[in-house]
């Protein structure tokens, strides 16, 4: 952003705004000490894990209390970070942070910032992040300060370029920013680090709008509070319409690659008439048929009581939470990896689609013809660096919708159904992304950042910046590290075991899954919609500063 553009009048509202930091952090980094606590274990796979992290493995997890750290103000140090991955609001007021808690500990402590995520480590891209730079990005949305990316550090060369750049920009640390895939490559990057001697330490932040980079020390990632409070305005004013209209079937896809922690927050927030999970379609081992039967009757019923209308939210991993779905997109991963090399050399997507059908087992070439031909294809697409399937580019709600005229058509003949089915497809994905955060993300985002400058300066590699206790006012939110290895499972990617951190899925024994199904039936045929409106950043602390309803519940006492 250059100096002479100008900016809205709500940005140079937030550009004042001062993010309120945790009191245990508030005198400064030189005024808090590290209390470490008992030896650590990965969350499964615990031998095989440890011998992929033998120099960073079992470290403990470790808490700030207030205490004098003279000592770490005495040498000057330079810090590098990046942000890698999707794009989650509050990320500059990370930067932001980092910069304020160096800056706190010796003026002379300088930031540099990789520019268009990992890449820009292997390609000695940089920028130094001073006062100056930081005044015009504070509590903004985006990621558009440094950029960011999704290339994953992983070949034995990619880590000597790492190490190389680190160490001709004299770095003494790395602060990575990014969800699980990106803490991963920081801890495989901490790692090879400390095995090489070379003395720079990595530190992650929790970021992530899909929620699922989670756990009893890392209470929520960034960007999810504000994200599910953009699409849940605009799924309320898609239930106002609909209302109002009453002629439509409005099927919502909602942004959140595995996890359905986006949807079940959303459905909280409005109370639609269906919100599928996808764990829980896991669970109960559903069928794309089963999933079909179940609108259809929501749809029938209230067809019945003349609502000709509705809304349904469907999470963006919901179809590789089917268990038919499941088997055949992990067989297709395993089957492009081995043939990457014969398929990109065919032109033509039909080509394509014909050469893998003919490698995948009968039942599963059998599914995949049966799927409309763009589903079909956009399942074939490119996996992402880290051997995901791009879901964003998956259309299952075009996909559900299709099913369901069918089935409607089909009950129709048996004269079970005479109602009307009209319906409108949505996806809301991107547009969360880059909103302005929060006053909840504008501060944990801040508290994030400046956590991680005690890790760094606390002398800390291979931990994740932990601020906790976060349904409390943030002055009392508490602040500390946690191991990354601590988080990790081995899953198969890509076709190869990986050692890699556990996505957090919706728990279907946790509080608020529990919630949602003692709420659903009442959603889904009376009209209980709710109208949250726009993200408010000034009025009543009631509006402004509450989080999210999976925290509230999450945390609730009984
Ligand atoms: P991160 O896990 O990197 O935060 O990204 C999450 C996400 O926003 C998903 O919800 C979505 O499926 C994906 O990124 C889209 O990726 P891309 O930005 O590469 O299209």
């Amino acid at each position: 952003m250059s100096d002479k553009c100008q900016v809205s009048e709500l940005h140079a509202e937030r550009l004042k705004f001062k993010p309120v930091l945790p009191n245990v952090l508030k005198k400064g980094v030189a005024s808090i000490k590290p209390v470490f606590g008992k030896a650590t274990k990965s969350i499964a796979d615990y031998d095989t894990v440890k011998s992929i992290f033998s120099h960073t493995y079992g470290m403990p997890v470790v808490s700030f209390q207030t205490g004098n750290n003279m000592a770490i103000t005495k040498k000057a140090i330079n810090v590098g970070v990046v942000l890698s991955g999707g794009q989650a609001p509050g990320g500059h007021n990370v930067i932001f942070g980092l910069l304020e808690g160096l800056k706190s500990a010796n003026k002379k402590n300088k930031l540099f910032g990789f520019l268009g995520g990992p890449s820009g480590i292997l390609d000695n891209k940089t920028m130094e992040i001073t006062d100056k730079v930081i005044s015009r990005y504070k509590n903004t949305g985006g990621f558009d300060m440094i950029q960011s990316g999704r290339t994953k550090i992983e070949s034995p060369e990619q880590f000597a370029q790492a190490k190389d750049t680190l160490l001709k920009n004299k770095m003494d640390a790395l602060v990575f920013i990014g969800g699980d895939d990106s803490n991963t490559n920081a801890a495989l990057l901490a790692e090879y680090l400390k095995k090489e001697n070379v003395d720079v330490n990595v530190i992650g932040v929790p970021k992530t709008i899909d929620g699922d980079l989670k756990n009893e020390h890392i209470e929520a990632s960034f960007g999810f509070d504000t994200a599910t409070k953009i699409y849940a305005e605009l799924v309320g004013n898609i239930c106002r319409d609909v209302n109002s209209a009453r002629k439509y079937w409005h099927f919502v896809r909602l942004m959140g690659r595995s996890a359905s922690h986006i949807t079940l927050e959303v459905g909280f927030k409005t109370q639609p008439n269906i919100v599928l999970i996808g764990e829980e379609v896991l669970a109960k081992k559903m069928t794309l048929a089963d999933i079909i039967n179940q609108i259809a009757d929501i749809v029938v019923k209230r067809s019945e009581m003349k609502k000709n209308f509705g809304v349904i939210l469907v999470p963006e991993g919901l179809i590789e939470f089917i268990p038919e779905m499941k088997e055949l997109i992990s067989t297709l991963n395993d089957v492009l990896a081995e043939n990457e090399m014969n398929i990109s050399i065919l032109k033509d997507i039909e080509e394509k689609r014909e050469f893998v059908l003919a490698k995948l087992p009968q039942k599963l070439s059998k599914l995949m013809e049966s799927l409309p031909l763009d589903i079909a294809c956009q399942l074939m697409l490119d996996r992402d660096p880290h051997g995901n399937v791009q879901v964003s580019l998956i259309e299952t709600e075009k996909l559900l919708i299709e099913m369901v005229t069918d089935k409607l058509q089909e009950l129709k003949k048996q004269n079970k159904f005479n109602g009307k089915f009209a319906s409108i497809n949505h996806f809301f994905g991107y547009e969360g992304r880059c909103g302005v955060p929060s006053n909840f993300d504008a501060n944990y985002t801040f508290a994030l950042g400046y956590n991680a400058a005690a890790l760094v300066l606390n002398g800390l590699s291979g931990y994740l910046s932990s601020v906790k206790n976060l349904t409390a006012k943030s002055q009392d939110w508490k602040c500390g590290g946690v191991p990354l290895t601590m988080m990790m499972n081995i899953e198969r990617r890509k076709g190869k075991e990986k050692a890699v951190i556990q996505k957090a899925l919706v728990k279907l024994d946790g509080k608020p899954f529990k919630e949602f199904a003692k709420q659903r039936v009442t959603w889904a045929l009376k009209d209980c919609y709710m109208f949250p409106g726009s993200i408010q950043f000034f009025g009543p602390a009631n509006v402004t500063d509450i989080t999210t309803k999976t925290l509230q519940y999450e945390q609730k006492k009984k």
